[in-house]
């Protein structure tokens, strides 16, 4: 599901977010290149302008382009757009208590999966722990009932049907001899047609006033896109709907109906088909949905994590420290710091969606961290502030304090010394501090 447009933006965001510079123009350029995904994913054209405008807007901030790490910081601002267009958080289904039945009713053209989401929900109800009885509503498909009735002996669950031609006498009776048998959820199984007509609507109107459905759900076919998202507008304006089972989601490689519904319809998607078979229903997740269509393993945690740990105004004084040469040992010791509050190294390149290929592993060494800020600590605060007084005696002296060898210390010295004179290069160039910061914890060579 969602292959076609997962692999068009995890390309995008890859190429963005490895870059530690970005420029306006690549902001531009890539924001062009997710409109014409989200285009092509079928998208409603008024959602994808909204998603480019309020993007471009947040991202072309100054904010962002000096911040650290802005192509992560781009990433982070495209996930938490797509989040708002999938619907935000979780909408879970709204009920009753189980001392009062409650009633769901599934609408949906013909063939977009009612039948077996019905069977599907009431199988996921009970296994919460609720008592849900089917029903058959649909007495216009010769097959309906009979179809229902199988799906309900397969899960478990309990159904109404009676010979009838009249759904409206069904559901009454069905509702009456559920709140007898103590079921706690009805779930009404609809008649649909292949297109949207009067006479359908006229049926369905006094079956959800015979229902007073707490939720009125519309089943959509996934798989038909921007046709889905039209379908549901008309049965909302029609029926006002609670929220929408997108099916098929399985089969669908574009993303588009999901991404449109909420925007369009303001109903949420509130789970989603994902097989034929009756333990393939799931709650609808924006948050994984779009984590997922992104392809980035958890970038977003990862910037939330850097932007707690990482103070933009703190990064800039630590860059004029840099261009002042007068960075110390002891400002080397505080971004250790900093780096470990983000979390172990390790775990954090590994959150990078593409960084385990990128980065050679066998250069990121925590144990090195760990010994580098041990010499930190046994120096005094004198030789922290200026490593060049740090002689062949004071060496010795480190390496007994930090129980490490001279050889270790010295090696820090070297890395330090390195790494000061690489920054002082850099720091004309405004991105001095993320290189920096890419380069912690590697052995020096
Ligand atoms: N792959 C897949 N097929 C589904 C899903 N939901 C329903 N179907 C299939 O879609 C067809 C129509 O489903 P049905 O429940 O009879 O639709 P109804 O006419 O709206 O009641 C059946 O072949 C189902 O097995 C789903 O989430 N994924
Ligand atoms: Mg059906």
């Amino acid at each position: 599901m969602l292959e076609r447009i997962s692999d068009k933006l995890t390309d995008i965001v890859r190429q963005i977010s490895g870059k530690a510079h970005i420029s306006e123009k690549n902001i531009q350029d890539a924001i062009g290149e997710i409109k014409l995904a989200l285009l092509e994913a079928d998208a409603s054209l008024r959602v994808v302008r909204r998603f480019v405008n309020q993007t471009s807007e947040e991202a072309l901030g100054e904010r962002i382009l000096r911040s650290v790490a802005p192509g992560q910081q781009f990433v982070k601002i495209v996930h938490d757009k797509l989040v708002k267009l999938l619907g935000d958080s979780r909408q879970e289904l709204k009920l009753k208590g189980p001392d009062t039945l409650s009633v769901i009713l599934l609408l949906g053209l013909q063939g977009s999966g009612k039948t077996t989401t019905a069977a599907k929900l009431a199988v996921s109800l009970k296994d919460s722990g609720r008592k849900p009885l089917l029903v058959a509503a649909d007495l216009v498909r010769p097959a309906a009932v009979e179809q229902l009735s199988i799906l309900a002996d397969q899960g478990g669950v309990g159904i109404y049907k009676e010979a009838e031609k009249n759904p409206v006498r069904v559901v009454t009776r069905g509702l009456q001899y559920a709140a007898r048998q103590q079921y706690d959820t009805a779930i009404i199984d609809t008649s649909g047609r292949l297109q949207i007509d009067a006479e359908m609507m006229e049926e369905i109107r006094s079956v959800k006033k015979a229902a007073a459905a707490d939720e009125v759900l519309l089943v959509a076919d996934a798989m038909t896109g921007q046709s889905a998202v039209d379908i549901a507008k008309a049965f909302d304006e029609q029926l006002e709907l609670t929220g929408v089972i997108l099916s098929k989601f399985d089969s669908d490689a574009r993303g588009g109906a999901a991404l449109s519904v909420k925007s369009i319809t303001g109903k949420p998607i509130k789970f989603i088909g994902t097989g034929e078979k009756l333990g393939d229903l799931e709650p609808f997740y924006p948050e994984r949905i779009a984590t997922r269509i992104l392809g980035m393993g958890d970038v977003v945690t990862l910037v939330e994590k850097a932007q707690e740990a990482i103070d933009v105004q703190e990064a800039e004084q630590l860059q004029e420290k840099i261009a002042r040469a007068s960075f110390t040992l002891e400002d080397y010791l505080d971004q250790f710091r900093r780096v470990r509050k983000m979390g172990s190294l390790q775990s954090l390149i590994e959150m990078i969606p593409g960084a385990r290929g990128a980065l050679d592993e066998s250069q990121i060494d925590e144990q090195e961290m760990k010994r580098e800020e041990a010499i930190i600590l046994s120096m005094t605060r004198p030789e922290r502030r200026n490593h060049r007084i740090i002689g062949p005696s004071r060496r010795k002296r480190i390496a007994r304090g930090s129980g490490t060898a001279v050889y270790d210390v010295n090696k820090l010295l070297r890395k330090f010394e390195k790494a000061r004179l690489m920054m002082k290069k850099m720091a004309k160039n405004k991105k001095a501090q993320s290189a920096f910061l890419s380069q912690f914890g590697q052995t020096a060579t």
